[in-house]
This record gives structure tokens, sequence and C-alpha cells, in this order.
């Protein structure tokens, strides 16, 4: 298990929470994402052998916040 903590900006509200962590949480391999929106931060673990950081990344810039 690999754990990544991403600086993601324009998360402001719940919605934003449930938009990042339900994409990110329904991509195969990951097993664990958790928002933090003071910080503007995404915490994942995830399985490397099944998923990428690239993948997690983009799955967050699809939702339409920019990943740093
Ligand atoms: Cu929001």
């Amino acid at each position: 298990m690999e754990q990544v903590t991403l600086n993601v900006k324009g998360m402001s509200c719940g919605h934003c929470v449930k938009a990042v962590e339900g994409s990110v949480g329904k991509l195969d391999g990951v097993n664990e994402v958790k928002v933090n929106l003071e910080d503007g931060t995404v915490a994942v673990a995830f399985n490397a052998d099944a998923v990428s950081i690239d993948k997690i990344k983009e799955t967050i810039d699809d939702q339409g916040y920019d990943v740093e």
C-alpha cells in the first residue's frame, strides 16, 4: 500500500469533498481517500500495482480541480 498527499486547488465546500472523495474512491486500487479542506490536500492510500498517481491526479482534474 502506498500513500500520497496531493495539493489540490479549488476545493471549498462539502460538495467538493464529495466530488473528489467519490470519484477517486471509485477507482480500482484506491483504498482510502480523505480531503482536508483547510489544508487543500487530498490524502490517498492506494495499490500502485492497480492504479497510478497520474490516474488519481487526472480523476481529480476531471472533477474541475487543479492538482499541483
Ligand atoms: Cu465545493
